[in-house]
């Protein structure tokens, strides 16, 4: 539907994607509850279908090669958040996590002029907290993301004119974003007990269907909304909504906590 079709919008239009491929360490990849451990080859496959998605819409896709030395590093999204004036390094909340934005931040020097880092001892921030909007951008304190890295963020990106909304992650899930995305603009897909906090007054809430609460890490990546596989209802709602959906399968990023948004970062480089 047209009025999905915004110009120029720098929260869901990025001219590219940096990804990086799951190490055979990924077996060790953390997570709150064991559910068995990723099958690699299926990871794989699932992560070059992602890929092909994102390549689908025009944008460049950047493909970092396995880092064995961090489990998690496939998840890039965590590493930084990139705006379109200028990309800030994040500090992992996660100890076996923290070494993987020191990774990152020379990919994102070649690509941006300007790169700022979280550097404070005390400060901890995880991109999977971020969600960027067109008016702001909201971060859930989390057991990863803590008052103090949120406001050093604030004082990062204020210069660039943006402004920073705490907001709560609520009690037992990873990321803030694990529970919600942006679809265009002005609309989020969210879990009830997410929305229901009320972060998203002044937003259109399309909210997932009750049991398919793992829909709600979606992303929206220029015409297309990329979800994982396997949530009919929540699709039938996006589907009804006038998106442009593409499944991808996440059965094994999803044993170790991990979908849509984490396995990129997204961004129009300035
Ligand atoms: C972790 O616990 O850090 C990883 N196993 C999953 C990270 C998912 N990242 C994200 O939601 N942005």
């Amino acid at each position: 539907m047209a009025q999905h079709k915004v110009l120029m919008s720098f929260s869901i239009q990025f001219s590219h994607a940096i990804t990086r491929r799951p190490a055979d360490s990924i077996t060790r990849g953390l997570r709150a509850v064991d559910t068995g451990n990723p099958d690699l080859a299926l990871m794989q496959a699932h992560h070059a279908a992602y890929i092909a998605a994102l390549r689908s819409t025009g944008a460049t896709v950047i493909e970092l090669p396995p880092l064995d030395a961090y489990p998690d590093s496939v998840f890039v999204e965590d590493t930084a958040l990139c705006l379109p004036q200028g990309a800030v390094i994040m500090r992992p909340g996660a100890p076996s996590r923290l070494g993987e934005a020191a990774e990152m931040a020379p990919q994102l020097r070649t690509l941006y002029r300007d790169v700022v880092a979280i550097t404070g001892a005390a400060s901890f921030i995880e991109g999977g907290d971020i969600l960027v909007t067109e008016g702001e951008i909201l971060v859930g304190r989390s057991a990863r993301t803590n008052a103090a890295g949120i406001a050093e963020l604030a004082r990062l990106v204020a210069p660039w004119g943006h402004e920073v909304r705490e907001v709560i992650t609520p009690p037992g899930v990873l990321h803030f974003k694990t529970d919600c995305s942006l679809l265009d603009p002005g609309t989020v897909l969210s879990t009830t007990r997410l929305s229901a906090s009320g972060c998203f007054s002044g937003y259109k809430v399309i909210d997932v269907t009750e049991g398919e609460e793992a829909a709600a890490n979606t992303i929206r990546f220029n015409d297309l909304v990329l979800m994982p596989a396997g949530f009919p209802r929540t699709r039938d709602r996006l589907d009804a909504a006038g998106f442009t959906v593409r499944e991808i399968g996440n059965s094994e990023c999803a044993k170790i906590d991990g979908g849509m948004s984490c396995l990129s970062l997204r961004f129009t480089p300035s």
